[in-house]
């Protein structure tokens, strides 16, 4: 017979906790460090899968942990409630998804609750709820104010099934990220936020952060910083030869600037190549050039079939196609050579200046290209095999030759009056959606057509009711609302009219940890007494997949009201956690077509919520990337851990610990202690696996040594954990307990010496318990002075570490 009855156990003490309102924070009570810990907040899709208890549950350890260290912890929750699967439910069942979202919303809240999560409820929010994105739209004013939300005609990704633009980090492969559909490009004037105006600063930013660097590194990337030049190269009209006195209103004559990394091998740049979407592509129709072309069926035919492609197709290393401009060249300004000048695709219009100087020899696509098209490939770099995009001695370059590529870069940039750039491969965030359940755009345009913010006492701007869910190719649900356009025209006049899309969900989620410190608020969209006391959050723990687009717009968002004096300081979240995935018991990501989906009630129905979070917290480091596999066995056998713990409360007695057993809690206590510190939940249950051993074997169990050994457990199985304690003599709840203090002496004979060297040379030694990481290690190793100095410099470019001997860090 199983030892304990575990919904029996749950239901009782999950109704204690919350009859001693044990969760939920006093934000002003100063007596406590504050700690806000925060998980991304669900979609409300429903049914709780077993993503959500690694989410949830896993956090939550650590939020129990934080509590019992003293700290006055906030750990919130919400929910990310605008979205498309409302509004495709509705489309396909003809539910309203107001219905539909609300209803999910109570049965997953019933779901975490039956977790045992320790989350505070009384902070809830969700998305949709005017209270809530009345703040949406009041913050999105305020960037519309200073410049950072704006209008404008762009080339956007279309998904033609779900009927709306998505933004770039929407488009996976080149399908939609949602529905799998091909995306299609179409030009469409859309609301954008000016993110881009942050890129340097969300790159300096990270520095600092305490994230993992491949978080930061996935971000840098996405940012794209290059520095390089731009380069103008005049041209000339082979054909029309009156057109060289060409002066623009500035008085330049006709030219093309392109952007380059490499101003090195301007010499060897043996043509030019323009996007198809390039303005001089453009100038051949529609301008006084327009006979400049000789050949511009052609080229027509060609800028037209690469619409049709995707940019990811145009970047992909397919045969790289163009045409060439007949009629006019360029001159390359550094050695007076007239080069040719072709439209070709592989180049992008949104990228730098939408034009290049092409350097096949030293460049992999310009080399493909040149070798197709017959064209001069001018080797200006010494090397063996062409192409060659290294650096090295440059050749044939005029007064450069000779000197090396790198140092004479920014002088051969000098030489022809380049003007040294940084480019960003970030692009400024769409946020305007073609859908019904978001947030309303609060604008609406005059008779000309001219934006102009709703006014802020009709904040919130709701979201009409009487609409045709279903998209349709003229864009948004919302133009069949009769209400919303006669609310715009009752408030501020006839030919006036509404702006129809909604917010991109990314908006909601950019700004929703402030909310939690003000849920109720109805003057503010927080509190800033309190924003200074809890922000920047402790530790942000979530999804990998949210690494450049919710974590970056946050960034942004903060830093953007930040400069408005509207949040207390530059960074949003201080740590961060990304946390792995949980593959079906196949090894496959689990998906209903595979039929491969754990579901978590059985399991819990059969075993207890705190055996499948045991498990779950004993399949891998929760701080480290990773995927696991269920295994069907494993949460069986965290239940029967778990019965060995129960049995240890029928052997308690008021006993002293011997010196032994304080000895195997000491270890314990310090052990779990800093593994769970860094979220790594697996060792510290190891760590408690050992000592229930050592509990195991004595015949009599200190009651003061079961609670020591309970208070560990707590956080990781926090419903038998509070039984037991409860069943033993315990008072109150072993939650509002404190974590045991650890007597040093007593781990004395359990600490190894280890030498710290630099490059060789001893520097000091440390004290480390056995089994310690490298980790553990260095973090020890810093504490000496002349250590943390040098890190502070910089990381060592190796370290070696040889347990309970050496550490030897190499700094270069
Ligand atoms: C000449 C050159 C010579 C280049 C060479 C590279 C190597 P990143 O580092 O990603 O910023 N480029 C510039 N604009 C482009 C566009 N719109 N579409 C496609 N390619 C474009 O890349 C910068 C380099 O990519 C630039 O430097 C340019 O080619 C190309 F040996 O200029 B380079």
């Amino acid at each position: 017979m199983a030892a304990f009855d575990h919904q029996e156990i749950e239901k009782r003490v999950q109704e204690k906790w919350s009859a001693m309102n044990l969760y939920e924070t006093d934000l002003t009570d100063s007596s406590k460090d504050p700690y806000y810990v925060l998980f991304e907040f669900p979609y409300p899709s429903g049914d709780l899968h077993i993503g959500h208890w690694y989410a949830f549950a896993l956090t939550d350890i650590f939020a129990r942990y934080k509590r019992l260290s003293g700290k006055n912890v906030l750990f919130p929750i919400g929910f990310d409630s605008f979205g498309l699967p409302a509004e495709n439910a509705a489309i396909k069942n003809g539910v309203d998804p107001r219905v539909w979202t609300y209803e999910n919303i109570d049965r997953m809240r019933d779901q975490i609750r039956s977790m045992g999560t320790s989350v505070d409820w009384s902070k809830e929010l969700a998305t949709s709820d005017p209270s809530f994105y009345k703040w949406t739209q009041w913050l999105f004013l305020k960037l519309y104010a200073h410049g950072l939300a704006e209008r404008k005609e762009a080339p956007v990704k279309w998904c033609p099934k779900d009927q709306t633009v998505l933004a770039n980090e929407q488009v996976i492969d080149g399908a939609c990220e949602r529905c799998g559909t091909e995306v299609e490009e179409k030009r469409l004037t859309q609301w954008f936020l000016k993110i881009t105006e942050y890129a340097e600063r969300l790159i300096a930013d990270l520095d600092p952060l305490p994230w993992r660097e491949e978080i930061k590194d996935a971000q840098r990337a996405w940012i794209g910083k290059s520095e390089g030049a731009k380069i103008s190269f005049p041209l000339s009209f082979t054909a029309y030869p009156e057109h060289n006195d060409f002066k623009d209103p500035s008085g330049q004559s006709a030219s093309v600037t392109v952007f380059t990394t490499r101003p090195d091998t301007l010499y060897g740049a043996t043509y030019i190549v323009l996007a198809p979407e390039h303005p001089w592509v453009r100038a051949i129709w529609d301008t006084e050039f327009d006979n400049a072309v000789t050949n511009k069926d052609e080229v027509t035919q060609y800028v037209e079939a690469s619409k049709r492609k995707t940019e990811r197709e145009r970047q992909e290393n397919k045969e790289k196609t163009g045409v060439k401009l007949e009629g006019i060249v360029a001159t390359n300004p550094a050695n007076g050579e007239e080069i040719p000048v072709y439209v070709a695709d592989y180049v992008l219009g949104s990228y730098g200046t939408g034009a290049v100087m092409a350097v096949p020899a030293h460049d992999e696509r310009d080399y493909e290209f040149a070798q197709r098209m017959n064209l001069p490939v001018r080797k200006v770099i010494e090397c063996d095999e062409l192409p060659y995009t290294g650096t090295g001695v440059l050749l044939e370059s005029g007064e450069f030759s000779g000197e090396d590529s790198e140092e004479a870069k920014w002088r051969i940039a000098e030489k022809v009056a380049g003007e040294r750039t940084t480019n960003y491969r970030l692009r400024d965030w769409l946020v305007s959606r073609q859908r019904y359940w978001g947030c309303p755009m609060p604008i609406v345009y005059d008779p000309e057509g001219k934006p102009h913010p709703v006014a802020p006492e009709h904040l919130p701007w709701v979201l009409p009711t009487d609409v045709d869910f279903a998209p349709n190719a003229e864009g948004s649900p919302l133009k069949t609302s009769n209400e919303l356009r006669e609310r715009v025209t009752s408030l501020y006049g006839e030919g006036w009219t509404p702006e129809y899309d909604t917010l991109d969900t990314f908006v909601d989620s950019s700004w929703y940890f402030y909310r939690y410190l003000d849920s109720k608020d109805e003057h503010d969209f927080s509190d800033m007494s309190l924003m200074k006391q809890w922000l920047p959050v402790d530790m942000y723990s979530g999804g990998a997949e949210h690494t450049t687009m919710h974590l970056l717009y946050s960034r942004f968002l903060h830093k953007a009201l930040y400069d408005l004096a509207l949040v207390p300081n530059v960074e949003p979240f201080n740590e961060r956690n990304n946390r792995g995935t949980i593959l079906g018991p196949d090894g496959q990501k689990m998906s209903k077509s595979k039929g491969n989906v754990v579901n978590p009630d059985d399991m819990v129905e059969k075993y207890g919520a705190d055996a499948v979070r045991l498990y779950l917290a004993f399949i891998g480091p929760y701080n480290e990337p990773g995927s696991y596999p269920w295994n069907l066995d494993g949460v069986f056998s965290m239940r029967k851990f778990l019965e060995r713990i129960a049995r240890l409360a029928d052997r308690v007695s008021d006993t002293e610990e011997s010196q032994e057993l304080k000895r195997a809690l000491a270890k314990a206590i310090q052990k779990a202690g800093s593994d769970m510190e860094r979220m790594k939940f697996n060792t510290a249950i190891s760590a408690l696996m050992v000592c229930l051993k050592d509990l195991e074997v004595i015949d009599e169990v200190p009651r003061t040594a079961l609670h020591t050994f309970l208070t560990l457990l707590a956080p990781l199985a926090p419903h038998l954990a509070e039984h037991l304690f409860e069943t033993t003599g315990g008072e109150g709840s072993i939650h509002a307990s404190a974590w045991p203090v650890v007597d040093a002496d007593l781990l004395k004979d359990e600490l190894q010496t280890v030498i710290v060297q630099v490059g060789s040379k001893k520097r000091g030694e440390i004290l480390l318990p056995e089994g310690a990481t490298e980790e553990d290690a260095v973090a020890k190793a810093k504490e000496i002075p002349a250590i943390d100095a040098l890190y502070a410099a910089g990381e060592p470019a190796r370290v070696v570490y040889v347990p309970g001997r050496i550490l030897n860090l190499i700094f270069t």
